[in-house]
């Protein structure tokens, strides 16, 4: 811990405010689109700033040329102003309680004394994009930023709790970080999978990203990965597991990050679900990050454009672009395979004939041949977006 004594000091100082800003009761003000200005957080290059208390920082698409996305730059959300500033290390401890043979409590080095492994898995907050839902939904304003690309590593979730021996009749795995409400009566964050899910092989406890410790806005010193689902499920500063016998009534699971119990998780725009299920898998998405958005290009200068493609866990079997506003679709060229449950670029050379305006479209299709719609499908708390996304390019 000592090469990181002085960014925590600093975030101490920094945190400092906005905790007692957070402390005068005034609701943490959510700066549109429009508004978003580049900040620096402790340990994090300048990111867009969502809100400060919690801290809510979205990364800059240009961060998105590389295909994984620095520590610096991986964006941060937090739901509760009371987050952890420093661990240390020499006192925490990873819990595992419930109904299990054998409670266990794991220090660092105990916890790294199990198989190491590792992936690279797309991080993406579940409300990424959704300031681009029409009609527009109330909550985090999030553009395309809530998301990042990582080289995860770690131990298994499943040995961990096979260790601790798991009594038959348990249902659920809860998760709980070190991030406290405020007030009292506000509940702390905690999320829950299914027994069955949470012992698949590929759910880690991760203590690395891209070969280093967990920036602290990340969740140092470790915190869940759930490849393939939305990053809600990615507790983060995880120091308690507890294996449950009955399902979850935290707010959490019961009332927030549900999506309508139909195939496309969505409704008639405006309109409310009869039944809502915990939302879980990624939905297929491609953007194009480079040029971007509203770039002015030479006529007749060859360019390629590029940009990356994911889905939840399947790895992207094609990408189409279009650069007349899709009238006619021509396959992209895939970059590096990282695995099923990164994302892949796409490069497309291009080399516009003459002046004009012209609407770029990207479509990815998974393995499983889950693709995006044309128009956006909707559902009242702005998750799962991957409509088609149009880009303008103005060729002089
Ligand atoms: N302990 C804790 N873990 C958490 C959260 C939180 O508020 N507290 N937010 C979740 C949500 S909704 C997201 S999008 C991701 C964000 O991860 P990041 O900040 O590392 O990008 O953390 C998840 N894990
Ligand atoms: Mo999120």
């Amino acid at each position: 811990m000592e090469s990181k004594g002085v960014s925590r000091r600093d975030f101490i100082k920094t945190v400092g405010i906005t905790t007692a800003l957070a402390a005068t009761g005034t609701i943490p003000p959510v700066l549109y689109a429009s508004e978003r200005r580049l900040v620096t957080f402790p340990e994090k290059t300048e990111l867009l700033l969502l809100t400060s208390s919690p801290p809510q920082l979205e990364t800059p698409l240009k961060y998105f040329r590389e295909l994984v996305t620095p520590n610096e730059a991986l964006f941060v959300r937090w739901h509760l102003s009371n987050i952890p500033t420093s661990v240390d290390l020499d006192s925490w401890r990873l819990v595992i309680h419930g109904n299990v043979d054998k409670p266990i409590s794991l220090s660092m080095d105990e916890l790294k004394k199990f198989e190491k492994v590792g992936y690279t898995a797309v991080i993406q907050c579940a409300g990424n994009g959704r300031s681009f839902f029409e009609p527009p939904i109330f909550g985090g304003q999030w553009m395309n930023g809530a998301m990042g690309n990582v080289t995860w590593g770690g131990v298994r979730l499943k040995d961990l709790l096979k260790s601790a021996g798991i009594k038959s009749g348990s249902m659920e795995v809860v998760f709980k970080g070190l991030d406290k409400a405020a007030l009292p009566t506000v509940p702390g964050f905690l999320k829950s999978l299914p027994l069955d899910k949470a012992l698949e092989d590929d759910i880690i406890v991760a203590y690395e990203m891209n070969g280093s410790e967990l920036p602290m806005l990340n969740g140092f010193p470790v915190r869940l990965v759930v490849p393939g689902w939305y990053a809600t499920y990615w507790v983060k500063s995880l120091s308690d597991i507890e294996v449950t016998d009955k399902p979850s009534e935290n707010f959490w699971m019961k009332t927030a990050y549900r999506i309508p119990d139909d195939p496309c998780g969505c409704v008639e725009p405006g309109g409310a679900p009869k039944k809502t299920v915990p939302i879980n898998r990624m939905t297929t998405r491609s953007l194009l990050i480079n040029p971007e958005d509203g770039s002015r290009l030479k006529s007749g200068q060859s360019i390629e454009l590029m940009g990356v493609a994911f889905s939840g866990g399947y790895s992207i079997r094609e990408v189409l672009v279009s650069i007349d506003g899709g009238m006619n679709w021509s396959p992209a060229r895939l970059g590096k395979d990282l695995g099923r449950y990164s994302w892949i670029q796409w490069f497309y050379p291009w080399q516009p004939a003459k002046p004009g305006n012209y609407q770029v479209m990207v479509r990815a299709t998974n393995s499983i041949g889950e693709s995006q719609p044309l128009d956006g499908l909707w559902n009242s708390s702005g998750y799962l977006l991957n409509k088609i996304e149009k880009y303008n390019l103005i060729v002089a």
